[in-house]
């Protein structure tokens, strides 16, 4: 019965198709081991699958807004109960993976999305520096830091888009499993300085409204100033925006969000 057994998938193949599917529409994909993302995190926050399991992270670059987004918009018209960005995101990356992997379970979290305990799926910035997208700047890489009792988030750069993207995705491949053909390849770290890590907290924490922690290196493509105007709208506005842009809305568009979805929520 050799022959009716189904091809082994391959972390190659799925690397391929993914990005195949996925870069021409502004995607960036980074296969990984789930016991890489364990091995930093306390168990209550693991993901539950055996260290060798493939995981992959979605990573949206500045093109995914003209290369996905419109072309969203026009084709779907998008209904106003959630963010049209999410929804696109939604769109590219299952019917990606339905078309790639059509005999595959592959466990898709979206970077919004949480547990009943209220964490997060997966935590998006663990997933991109452990699969060497980008690296995290987290307060614990900085000696001796000037902020005392103060709460400061970390913030994760890419070696060529700078601050200039989004984690958008973690798809797990319950069954591909992976020995040696996945090395780990430490993320690039491109804020090497102490000083320059330290300016780079402070303005995701204080200042991210001004988009300079982006810029904290030179990078090769940023969003445009529609991009940004979108992403500065509050969620709750965007499709008003969308509307203003000439790109009609679903039945339900408009402004009635869902409770717990109006929140300040900025730009990703
Ligand atoms: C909740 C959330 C928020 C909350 C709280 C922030 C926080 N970090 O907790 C609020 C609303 C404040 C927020 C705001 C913003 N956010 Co926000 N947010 C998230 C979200 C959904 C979850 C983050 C979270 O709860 N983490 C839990 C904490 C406990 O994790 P942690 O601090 O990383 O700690 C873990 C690590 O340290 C790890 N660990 C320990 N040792 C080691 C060692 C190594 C090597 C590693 C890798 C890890 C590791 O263990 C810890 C847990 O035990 C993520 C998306 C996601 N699904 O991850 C986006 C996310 C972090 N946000 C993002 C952004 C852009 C923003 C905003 C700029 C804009 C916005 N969207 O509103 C602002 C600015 C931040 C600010 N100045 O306030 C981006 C960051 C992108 C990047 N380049 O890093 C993310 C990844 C969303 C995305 N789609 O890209 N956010």
């Amino acid at each position: 019965m050799e022959s009716m057994a189904k091809p082994r998938v391959t972390v190659e193949d799925i690397e391929k198709g993914l990005s195949e599917f996925l870069m021409p529409l502004g995607f960036e994909v980074y296969p990984f081991k789930v016991g890489w993302y364990n091995a930093v995190l306390i168990p209550t926050l693991h993901l539950s699958y055996p260290d060798h399991t493939v995981a992959v992270v979605v990573l949206s670059t500045p093109k995914m807004f003209e290369q996905a987004f419109k072309p969203f918009l026009k084709r779907e018209s998008f209904k106003g109960l959630n963010d049209p960005i999410d929804q696109c995101v939604a769109d590219c990356i299952s019917t990606c993976v339905s078309q790639c992997f059509p005999d595959q379970p592959v466990d898709i979290s979206y970077d919004y999305e949480m547990l009943p305990s209220r964490k997060p799926k997966f935590l998006a910035q663990t997933a991109a520096h452990v699969a060497g997208a980008a690296y995290y700047y987290q307060r614990t890489d900085i000696t001796n830091d000037p902020w005392g009792e103060k709460k400061m988030f970390g913030v994760c750069i890419h070696p060529r888009l700078g601050g200039w993207f989004a984690i958008r995705a973690l798809l797990v491949f319950p069954s591909v499993v992976v020995d040696e053909e996945l090395i780990q390849k430490p993320p690039p770290d491109c804020v090497p300085s102490q000083e320059d890590r330290v300016e780079l907290l402070e303005r995701f924490n204080f200042r991210w409204k001004d988009w300079s922690y982006r810029d904290i290196i030179p990078s090769v493509q940023c969003y445009s100033e529609e991009q940004k105007t979108y992403f500065s709208t509050p969620p709750d506005q965007r499709a008003m925006l969308l509307r203003q842009w000439g790109f009609s809305a679903g039945e339900k568009s408009g402004l009635q969000l869902p409770d717990g979805n109006k929140g300040e929520e900025g730009p990703r």
